[in-house]
């Protein structure tokens, strides 16, 4: 049997109040195992500031900071330039924040944050909707999905609105790297971990994170439900660095997406065109990658990147 080769040390604990089968504590526990106990984790308002810090507790092993929704990317700009002034330079600064405080309402300060190149990870784990709050929609809600927002009674038939590509809107700031990760993956997710840290510049992390209590789903399919987002094509697992693109995990024939849909309560009342749709937009997305992939192998856009590198600063 393969044995898997993960990091031993844990610097998230038990006695959080994470709900049961939560991906973002999953998202939390992989990545801190990867950056060591030399992290700052600054988090807005989102679920992780109820699961990390019920007073006068806390569930990390490094510091962290709250700070307001829409100012993840500040934040994260200010503690680094006073480490930076304090010459901490080895300690690795993380932005931690939901699709709602990333992809919404704190889009302006990560877009200000990469802009200036600072020398931090920001990291999008993204549950899909306003968890926190009770489960409104967001940018990051994919099409066809309930919500309490997006309904399904009468003439509602859940998110009529298609998924905002942040890694996209993330890629137009020329990065120095940006990947997607899956806990359900834990090796490819280490990888990408340790090669994040041991960069300097601007980085982003796009964090698969299954919501048992949003999602409807049983909390022991976590996993499941996060290698289904993937093998069907829904969460594709790649990351870009210096414009080129890279598949880490090749899906050689995707699986149906009824599979990943039928497995979760908030696509239960999609109806068989409704689900045709979704499938061809997934399809559209994964060929469009590959085509990413392909074509930055061979000549990356010229306009895509800084043509020396840029210097890092808070
Ligand atoms: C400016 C502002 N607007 C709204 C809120 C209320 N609020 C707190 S947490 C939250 C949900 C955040 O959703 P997301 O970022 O996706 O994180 P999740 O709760 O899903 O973990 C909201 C809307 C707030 N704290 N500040
Ligand atoms: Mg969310």
């Amino acid at each position: 049997m393969a044995k898997l080769t993960l990091p031993a040390q844990e610097l998230m604990f038990s006695g959080h109040s994470a709900c049961p089968g939560c991906g973002a504590a999953l998202a939390m526990r992989l990545l801190l195992k990867g950056l060591g106990p030399r992290t700052v984790v600054s988090v807005p308002a989102c679920c992780w500031t109820v699961i990390a810090t019920p007073y006068p507790t806390t569930a990390l092993g490094v510091a962290m900071m709250d700070n307001p929704i829409e100012a993840t990317g500040a934040s994260i700009s200010g503690i680094r330039a006073a480490l930076d002034a304090m010459g901490e330079k080895d300690v690795t600064v993380v932005g931690f924040a939901g699709d709602g405080g990333t992809a919404d309402i704190g889009i302006q300060a990560l877009s200000g944050m990469l802009e200036r190149r600072t020398n931090a990870l920001y990291v999008m784990y993204d549950n899909e909707a306003y968890m926190n709050t009770g489960v409104q929609r967001s940018g990051e809600t994919p099409l066809g999905a309930w919500t309490t927002t997006t309904p399904v009674e009468g003439h509602e038939h859940g998110k009529i609105e298609a998924k905002k590509d942040m890694m996209a809107i993330v890629l137009a700031h020329h990065p120095v790297y940006a990947a997607t990760l899956n806990p359900s993956f834990p090796e490819d997710f280490e990888r990408k971990v340790e090669k994040a840290k041991a960069m300097s510049g601007p980085r982003f992390f796009d964090i698969f994170a299954p919501c048992s209590t949003g999602w409807r789903f049983d909390a022991q399919k976590t996993i499941a439900i996060g290698r289904l987002a993937t093998d069907t094509g829904v969460f594709p697992l790649y990351e870009v660095e210096n414009g080129r693109y890279h598949v880490t995990r090749k899906v050689g024939s995707l699986k149906p997406v009824e599979e990943y849909l039928h497995a979760q309560g908030r696509f239960r009342h999609l109806t068989p065109a409704n689900i045709a749709a979704v499938g061809a937009q997934v399809r559209d997305g994964w060929e469009k990658l590959l085509t990413f992939e392909s074509e930055s192998l061979v000549a990356p856009t010229p306009s895509a990147a800084p043509t020396a590198p840029p210097a890092t600063r808070a």
